[in-house]
């Protein structure tokens, strides 16, 4: 079957640099080989990684305290582009980051080719898999980071006028907040908890995990998103215990095993549900001991949802 590749080279939705260098990385460690040789996939899309980080404009002074705000923009806008071009093909599309500010393009790019593909009928689910719940306003991040925004951009909590900063995002690139769940929560802030509460968002923390255990975790966010709905699956790679995953740029202890972010992915693979995985915020130049077990780790996780199996 066909897989489209979108290789991004970013790191402006944070701001520790080397989060750019992961695609580089992956490929290096055989990705992209191993989806063409083992899985059977034929390849589309560019497999040289592009690099956004010089797609900076002349001038990006914060906005609502936005740190990079036009540059994020741009990339994410061209990126919705590039994933909106390979869905529409009816392709799966694996998108390697960069940081997760990305996913406000990729998640963009899905939802309209699928709104598309159903007449209007049908519109994706998102599984989140993360440390962290990523839907800050500007008005509530204390970091400016947009990497800690993309779902608040993606379901309209927070809106931009400014069509440089995001105004571009249209209604047909949107999100639902009941067709998104979370997994793997461990840090999230005092505003993005109510923002959870107040829009009754779906979400599995550590300790959701810890009480019902990884299986019935992931049948329940699996029900949450209903079987026939197309799902773009979103994997932090610091939603990893630091122990299998210390080469990022924000590592939050007392996360998920390796085998049971490997198990998610499968268990998303098996529905034949799955229509997009982004792969993100894998810094091959923080902790530069456990860089390469990061990325290994990362190889792993994309396998899995692209259905390596076991047996
Ligand atoms: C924090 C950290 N909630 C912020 N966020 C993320 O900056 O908004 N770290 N995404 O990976
Ligand atoms: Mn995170
Ligand atoms: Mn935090
Ligand atoms: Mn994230």
């Amino acid at each position: 079957s066909d897989l489209g590749v979108v290789l991004v080279g970013f790191s402006g939705g944070q701001c520790k640099p080397g989060v750019d260098a992961a695609p580089t990385a992956l490929v290096s460690a055989g990705i992209l080989d191993q989806m063409r040789d083992e899985l059977g996939y034929t390849l589309h899309g560019d497999e040289s990684v592009q690099d956004y980080n010089q797609l900076r404009p002349q001038s990006d002074p914060d906005h609502r305290g936005m740190k990079n705000p036009r540059a994020v923009s741009a990339v994410t806008q061209g990126l919705s582009q590039q994933v909106y071009n390979q869905a529409r093909e009816g392709r799966m599309v694996l998108t390697l980051g960069g940081d997760h500010s990305i996913a406000i393009g990729t998640i963009a790019g899905t939802a309209k080719a699928i709104r598309e593909r159903y007449n209007g009928r049908k519109e994706i689910g998102v599984i989140w898999v993360d440390a962290h719940a990523d839907i800050n306003t500007p008005e509530t991040s204390d970091s400016g980071n947009v990497h800690g925004m993309p779902v608040a951009f993606l379901t309209g909590l927070a809106k931009s006028e400014e069509r440089d900063i995001f105004g571009w995002l249209e209604e047909d690139q949107r999100l639902s907040t009941a067709k998104l769940v979370y997994i793997g929560l461990r840090d999230v802030d005092r505003g993005e908890k109510k923002i959870l509460r107040d829009n009754g968002i779906k979400a599995f923390s550590m300790h959701d995990i810890d009480r019902h255990g990884i299986g019935r975790v992931v049948e329940m966010a699996l029900a949450h998103i209903g079987a026939d709905t197309p799902i773009h699956l979103s994997f932090d790679v610091d939603a990893l215990d630091p122990m299998w995953a210390p080469s990022t740029g924000t590592p939050v202890r007392g996360g998920l095993t390796l085998r049971e972010g490997d198990y998610i992915a499968e268990c998303v693979h098996e529905t034949g549900q799955l229509v997009a995985m982004d792969l993100v915020e894998v810094n091959p130049s923080l902790e530069v001991a456990g860089a390469s077990e990061t990325v290994r780790a990362g190889v792993s996780l994309v396998r899995c949802a692209l259905g390596d199996t076991l047996l």
